[in-house]
């Protein structure tokens, strides 16, 4: 049965599990239980005992920053699913999968202990070129290897029934993500600087359309095992190590989200960053994870052993260069998928309910709008008018 943990109730918990306890080490006494909660959320708990350590996270009964928004407890059971595949898929690029509880809907993991987030990282001007260069090989693997790509739909469809049940989560991203920002919401909140560049988003027949089409394309396109929440503050890092944590957003969908994702919150932090050097820097990064992904993923398609029911050669093996463009084809449908969801994640994270911390040490009210209105006109452009290639992307933010 399910009770909320404190740092006392972890001990016991832990305490329970014969592998738990002996990986720590030590007594229970002896443990040292630290909440280190910061998402919106879930606790999180970080236990170091004399031997090692672990991640304790479990699902509250409602959203952790908000108590008034209730929530079903099943999320962290979602997550369990998605870091076991992400192991299998990804592996080295997760924290370890150690157990998960279905009474107490806690999920332990690998403690990542000097980690820190990616967001944290980017605002410390650090490297952004590595980190992405592995992001989008992360991206690749586990988007190809769960997709009718690489597997056969008796293998894979099982896998898009379950995760179809996370449907808590998908619908805050769906109203989070893809809708409030996009009419007048009381969730929404900016700085009074934007109230007319607000208002001229939400009343743009452009961008309306736009924003029809990518509801559309995120609840009716399960191409792949996504992530679903593939911000900068989902990515840990270590000095030249990376782990994506936090896949309780998991969902099958299209591949595009999660390469949007990850890329408005590289266009967020170059528009908060500190210098015209960083900001080339970020833009870099932005051109490293697009070509990683589209490279990897285009090689795997050729040299993958496995191969699944959709755009492998088979029945068309008699077609190779129609199948060839094909599967261009496809690459390009991501890319426009991911320029589309960069553009909502960049608007929704400076006027909708969830908001970035890249812009916090901007003390200027009318600086950090200008920063925001940066970030919010690309996005809006990136709609109206949707680039092409990457290179297009790259000159259009320069502009
Ligand atoms: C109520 S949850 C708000 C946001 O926090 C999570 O990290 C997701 O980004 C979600 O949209
Ligand atoms: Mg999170």
């Amino acid at each position: 049965h399910y009770e909320t943990l404190t740092p006392e109730g972890v001990r016991l918990f832990l305490a329970g599990y014969e592998t738990l306890a002996v990986r720590l080490g030590g007594k229970p006494a002896q443990w040292n239980v630290r909440e280190v909660s910061d998402g919106n959320l879930n606790l999180v708990f970080l236990v170091h005992g004399p031997d090692g350590s672990v991640c304790v996270k479990q699902s509250l009964p409602h959203v952790r920053v908000d108590p008034e928004w209730r929530m079903p407890l099943d999320r962290t059971a979602f997550e369990a699913e998605w870091l076991r595949r992400a192991e299998r898929f990804a592996p080295g690029h997760v924290p370890e999968f150690l157990l998960f509880d279905p009474d107490m809907f806690v999920l332990v993991m690998e403690c990542l202990d000097d980690f820190v987030t990616l967001r944290q990282a980017l605002g410390e001007d650090a490297d952004a070129t590595g980190p992405s260069r592995i992001i989008a090989e992360f991206v690749t693997r586990i988007a190809f290897s769960s997709s009718l790509l690489a597997g056969r739909l008796e293998d894979v469809m099982p896998d898009m029934a379950l995760f179809a049940h996370n449907t808590t989560l998908t619908r805050i991203t769906f109203d989070l993500v893809l809708s409030d920002p996009f009419c007048v919401h009381p969730r929404n909140h900016w700085l009074s600087e934007l109230d007319q560049d607000v208002m001229a988003l939400q009343n743009d027949p452009a961008i309306a359309r736009a924003m029809i089409r990518l509801q559309q394309r995120f609840l009716t396109c399960p191409q792949a095992l996504l992530h679903g929440d593939l911000h900068s503050g989902s990515v840990m890092v270590r000095g030249e190590q990376v782990r994506v944590i936090d896949g309780e957003f998991s969902l099958y969908g299209p591949i595009g989200f999660d390469c949007g994702l990850y890329l408005a919150n590289l266009v967020l932090a170059r528009a908060a960053a500190r210098s015209d050097e960083r900001r080339t820097h970020l833009a870099e990064a932005m051109e490293v994870f697009w070509s990683g992904f589209s490279t990897h993923f285009l090689s795997l398609w050729q040299t993958c052993a496995l191969r699944g029911d959709l755009l492998a050669e088979g029945t068309f093996a008699a077609f190779p260069s129609l199948l060839h463009a094909e599967r261009e084809h496809y690459l390009n449908g991501i890319f426009q998928d991911m320029t589309g969801f960069a553009a909502a994640e960049i608007i929704r994270r400076t006027i909708g309910y969830a908001q970035v911390a890249d812009f916090d040490h901007l003390s200027d009210t009318t600086e950090k709008a200008a920063r925001q209105r940066e970030a919010l006109t690309f996005a809006g452009t990136l709609l109206r008018n949707p680039p092409l290639s990457m290179t297009e992307f790259s000159v259009r933010l320069e502009d």
